[in-house]
């Protein structure tokens, strides 16, 4: 999509809000593998409005309109509680029609409020922040303990099956739909030998030794907004993979991403680790909002979930690499490769230092 056709776009998309004013500006915002993300400027009362408009990937999410039902269950059940984060990004604006999202040209839209001074990072800014974020992402695992979980949709079956997404790792290799598989026998050779150790969690789960929970699924450090000045967490955001799961993922995801020593996509290896001091400052403040409630699985188990779910997350850049790059947005040719190789050797990191992840984690448990 061009400007010009993105701006004819969002003039159709804010037509059918209760929005009266000119729009000023729309500007792409790039980051995020699945949706597409433009903050939309609209003059309305003399006033300058920014709005977050982002169209839904429904190659991804086959049912949106799930995806939205499952964000609206939890901001009733926040309400209810009486429960308030900071700011409250999470509640879309109703459409004309009622809807918190609408249909245009075929396409699913939703639509909230810029939060002025907010910002979210890619790489870490210093240790007490990500001790915030921590903080953040086991505060939101908290405050939705009681949410049954019932009454949320399962937007993605099998999103962290990470048993099932190495067995479609090696159905895609088989396959070789785009002929690449000959370029990733020394990445196939990493699954072959780790696929065991990948799939432990999962069968621990089957058998009752750990806990289903609400999660949040997408645990990337540029899913918190935070404020700008203060560098203060104001709200945990990007809900879509909100859905029954495992406390270890969300703490390996964003362990995964914001304690690499590297960017999710480095291709020179060398720089790639775990960044100690940054998995403790992480789990310092993850550990200060849940702990308590976590199992002594859980806390046994923190640690690998961080190598079972970059070990994953490597299996599905791989394996999207391996079927001709449909589902994730790649900006340039090789680059579900490459970010699957990064995740790879953090992986590979990852698992020398399982004894001292372990060691870390049981410093901050409270007797
Ligand atoms: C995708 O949209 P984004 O960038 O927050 C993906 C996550 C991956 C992540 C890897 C719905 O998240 O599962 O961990 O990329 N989201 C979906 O960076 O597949
Ligand atoms: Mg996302």
């Amino acid at each position: 999509m061009n400007s010009l056709e993105a701006f004819e776009m969002m003039r159709r998309v804010i037509s059918r809000y209760p929005i009266k004013g000119e729009i000023a500006a729309v500007n792409l915002i790039p980051t995020g593998h699945i949706n597409d993300t433009f903050c939309v400027a609209v003059i309305e009362n003399d006033a300058a409005n920014k709005y977050i408009a982002q169209r839904i990937n429904t190659y991804v999410f086959k049912k949106p309109d799930q995806v939205m039902k499952n964000i609206q269950t939890v901001a009733q059940y926040l309400d209810k509680r009486g429960i308030k984060e900071k700011c409250d990004i999470r509640r879309y604006i109703n459409a004309l029609d009622g809807n918190n999202y609408v249909v245009e040209d075929g396409c699913f839209w939703r639509l909230c409020r810029y939060v002025e001074n907010s910002v979210s990072y890619d790489t870490v800014e210093n240790e007490k922040v990500l001790t915030n974020a921590g903080y953040a992402f086991g505060r939101f695992q908290a405050m939705l303990a009681g949410l049954p979980m019932d009454s949320l949709y399962e937007t993605i079956p099998d999103f962290h099956n990470t048993r099932v997404r190495m067995d479609n790792l090696f159905r895609s290799y088989e396959k070789n739909e785009a002929g690449r598989a000959g370029e990733v026998a020394g990445e196939m050779e990493f699954f072959a030998a780790n696929r065991a150790l990948c799939s432990r969690l999962v069968e621990m789960l089957e058998a009752g030794e750990l806990p289903l929970r609400v999660t949040h699924n997408d645990t990337k450090y540029n899913n918190i907004l935070m404020d700008r000045t203060t560098g203060e967490p104001l709200c945990v955001i990007d809900l879509d993979t909100i859905m029954p799961g495992l406390s270890l993922y969300d703490f390996g995801d964003a362990i995964r991403f914001a304690a690499n020593t590297a960017a999710e996509d480095e291709t020179d290896l060398d720089k790639v680790s775990l960044n100690m001091d940054y998995f403790k400052a992480f789990t310092k403040g993850f550990l200060a909002a849940c702990g308590d409630s976590l199992t002594k699985n859980e806390l046994d188990n923190l640690a690998l979930g961080a190598f079972v779910i970059t070990a994953e997350i490597a299996s599905r850049f791989l394996a999207d690499y391996l079927d001709g790059d449909k589902y994730f947005h790649i900006h340039r040719p090789k680059h579900n490769l490459e970010r699957a190789r990064c995740q790879i050797r953090l992986a590979q990191d990852m698992l020398s230092k399982l004894d001292k992840m372990r060691e870390a984690v049981y410093s901050f448990v409270k007797n």
